[in-house]
């Protein structure tokens, strides 16, 4: 079966087609291992293990994003992954053709429990995304495409984190504090920008995953420490509930959005990473939060904020908290940011800061 619609008209798939894909996600994954194994019979032999465990992760990140795509009708969202997914494969010099082989598997198996609308909505944007891999489409990386350049000011921050030297990272920040940088401009000025750069640096294969956690680790002193410094309005008697949401484990950017609360006045409460939405949902009902600010990183984890939010307006009713939105994937598909009807979504903590004050 062969795409047949203009992608920019697709619709979203059905409820229905989007349960029973979710339902029968495991099921699906085993099918196209199956085919996988059947077509790469040496690879099964050799070291099935590592193999296996690898091919389970990739699915999960494909479906993830394929679904986004599928439910969103944002077609751009599996292109931009498939973008991504090439330049990663192509600086590690690792061929393309077995994730396009899991694609070919994938629309087979996924095609096969979907009405005839929800096919041809699942083919046109696993085709697009196969088309990128095998270099159909032109090259471009598009994802962070509208990340500010790196300052100046970060780039010595930067290259302190690339060398994992804290001491320097920390005397940077505090040197630039005492110069009356804010702690907000800090943040979103020099680290931010540096973090987004140690991001390119792994996808470009230029430093190691282990630099990476060793970089946010860094960053996440510096950010304690820069905040001790920080200058800090009067209490305005408000509450506010910082989380990320459930599959959601980069945190540092959150922080920077507490940060802007608690130095504006606020009182806040952080349950950083990952947390699940049942925990988010009973915390709100423990602390009663004036704002209840939730971040997510990668485009699946927007299925999970709908979810949340669908929960938390059919428990809250009356007593709902203004629900704030943001993070690095709603600064990327900022349509998305809009269709899930939070009360306010922002592009960065300086920006929550210059509203707060
Ligand atoms: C450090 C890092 C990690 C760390 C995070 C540790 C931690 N405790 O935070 C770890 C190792 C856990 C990690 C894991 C992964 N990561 Co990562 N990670 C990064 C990196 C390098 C930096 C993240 C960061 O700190 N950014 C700086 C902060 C300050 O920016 P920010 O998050 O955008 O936040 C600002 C705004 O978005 C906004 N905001 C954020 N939240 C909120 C909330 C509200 C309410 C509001 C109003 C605003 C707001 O304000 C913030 C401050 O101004 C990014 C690169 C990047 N471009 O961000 C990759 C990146 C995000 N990761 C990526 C990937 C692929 C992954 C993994 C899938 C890797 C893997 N194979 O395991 C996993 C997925 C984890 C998950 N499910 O969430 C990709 C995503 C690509 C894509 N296609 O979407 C990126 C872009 C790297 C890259 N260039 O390829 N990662």
């Amino acid at each position: 079966m062969s795409s047949q619609k203009n992608s920019h008209q697709l619709p979203p798939i059905s409820s229905q087609g989007l349960v029973r894909l979710e339902l029968e996600a495991d099921q699906i994954s085993l099918e196209v291992a199956d085919g996988y194994y059947a077509l790469n019979p040496k690879l099964y032999q050799d070291s099935h293990n590592t193999v296996q465990k690898m091919f389970k992760s990739d699915f999960q990140q494909h479906m993830n994003f394929l679904l986004t795509s599928m439910t969103s009708a944002a077609i751009k969202v599996f292109k931009d992954y498939a973008h991504w997914l090439k330049g990663v494969m192509d600086n590690r010099n690792l061929s393309v053709q077995h994730t396009v082989e899991v694609l070919y598997l994938m629309k087979h198996f996924i095609t096969a429990r979907l009405n005839d609308d929800d096919q041809i909505i699942a083919v046109t944007i696993i085709d697009s995304g196969v088309d990128i891999l095998t270099g159909k489409r032109l090259k471009q990386n598009p994802v962070n495409h509208e990340k500010p350049n790196t300052p100046l000011l970060s780039a010595d921050y930067t290259r302190s984190l690339v060398h994992a030297e804290r001491l320097s990272a920390e005397r940077i920040a505090m040197a630039l504090m005492e110069q009356k940088l804010s702690l907000i401009d800090l943040e979103v000025h020099v680290v931010q920008p540096s973090m987004y750069k140690i991001g390119d640096l792994w996808e470009q294969n230029k430093i190691t995953v282990a630099q990476e956690h060793m970089a946010t680790a860094i960053s996440q002193n510096v950010l304690a420490l820069s905040f001790a410094k920080a200058e800090f309005n009067d209490p305005v008697e408000k509450k506010v509930l910082c989380s990320c949401v459930e599959g959601n484990h980069h945190g540092l950017g959150l922080r920077m959005v507490s940060d802007a609360y608690e130095i504006s006045g606020w009182d806040v409460s952080f349950l950083g990473t990952n947390t699940p939405n049942s925990v988010i949902m009973a915390q709100v009902d423990t602390d009663k939060p004036d704002v209840l600010a939730l971040s997510v990183s990668m485009p699946h984890q927007i299925i999970d904020l709908q979810k949340l939010l669908t929960c938390l307006r059919a428990d809250m009713a009356g007593s709902m908290p203004v629900v704030v939105i943001g993070g690095l994937t709603l600064n990327n598909y900022q349509q998305l940011a809009y269709r899930l009807k939070a009360d306010a979504w922002y592009q960065d903590a300086k920006a929550v800061w210059e509203d707060l004050n």
